[in-house]
């Protein structure tokens, strides 16, 4: 016998002890695009407790519509070990470049993320930060349900802590932005996205990748906006390799202050 309480009475009981228990983890990303899921990857990998808080509510983020609606998304050779490992398939072109479909990259981001013990807090829109003085740092951040969120209403938010913050909310660098308006003495400058330069872009965004202030990391596109990079278009090489640096250099942060 199927009751209709019971069904209300599973989604809060089970719900809610998740949400207790997500309250105070690890590492908290903001964005489940390429960069976010990737870096979410490596460190639930690496056996940190992660939560990836994502305001749609679906995976992938920019992945999904491909180069323009058309579906296919491009790779550089430097990407393909990353590709592997999420077991994303892909086919070397005559340009040397690699093409793969934006969907499957999708699914496979985020079920391999989840099976390597990723928590993915879908419709939740991360609106502020928590930070600490001596030493000056973030230790947190302050979210609503998106609804609450798009609806313009005031509702209080709920915080998590964690002892790392990953901004992968893309273009808009929304968390960096958000430390630099509302925490100016961290003295952080936010730059701007420059214009399309491909090779460029996908070199510096990997190597500017990385803690823009202690407790708080960029990864993905944000690091373009943080650090007034060029954009690189619908290819996604730089995207995976700079989720999986962002990963590397928390583990051996957040392993170092053990
Ligand atoms: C919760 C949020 C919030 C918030 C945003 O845009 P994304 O795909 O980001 P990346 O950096 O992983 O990948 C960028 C790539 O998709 C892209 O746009 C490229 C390569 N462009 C090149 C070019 O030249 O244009 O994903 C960011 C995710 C999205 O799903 C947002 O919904 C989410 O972050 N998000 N989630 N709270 N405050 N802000």
């Amino acid at each position: 016998m199927i009751k209709e309480s019971h069904i209300s009475k599973v989604i809060i009981r089970y719900a809610l002890k998740d949400l207790d228990e997500l309250s105070e983890v690890d590492v908290v990303i903001v964005g489940a695009g390429p960069s976010g899921l990737t870096a979410s990857y490596y460190l639930a990998k690496e056996g940190f407790k992660v939560l990836v808080f994502e305001r749609r509510f679906s995976f992938g983020g920019g992945t999904g519509p491909g180069g323009n609606l058309l579906p296919r998304i491009v790779f550089q050779e430097e990407a393909r070990p990353i590709l592997d490992d999420f077991g994303i398939k892909y086919v070397k072109t005559e340009y040397g470049l690699y093409v793969a479909d934006p969907a499957e990259a999708v699914a496979k981001l985020s079920s391999r993320a989840i099976d390597a013990g990723v928590r993915i807090l879908l419709g939740a829109h991360v609106e502020d930060l928590v930070y600490r003085t001596n030493p000056l740092r973030i230790t947190g951040v302050m979210w609503v349900w998106t609804p609450i969120h798009e609806g313009g209403f005031h509702v209080d938010p709920l915080y998590t802590e964690s002892r790392a913050v990953v901004d992968a909310t893309g273009h808009g660098a929304e968390i960096v932005n958000i430390a630099a308006r509302k925490i100016p003495e961290l003295k952080i400058e936010v730059k701007g996205e420059k214009s399309g330069y491909a090779e460029l872009a996908e070199k510096l965004v990997v190597e500017y990748t990385g803690k823009v202030i202690p407790g708080l990391y960029v990864t993905g596109m944000a690091v373009g906006n943080v650090y007034g990079l060029p954009r690189m278009g619908p290819i996604f090489g730089g995207m995976l390799l700079s989720g999986r640096k962002v990963a590397e250099i928390i583990t051996r942060d957040l392993k170092q202050s053990y």
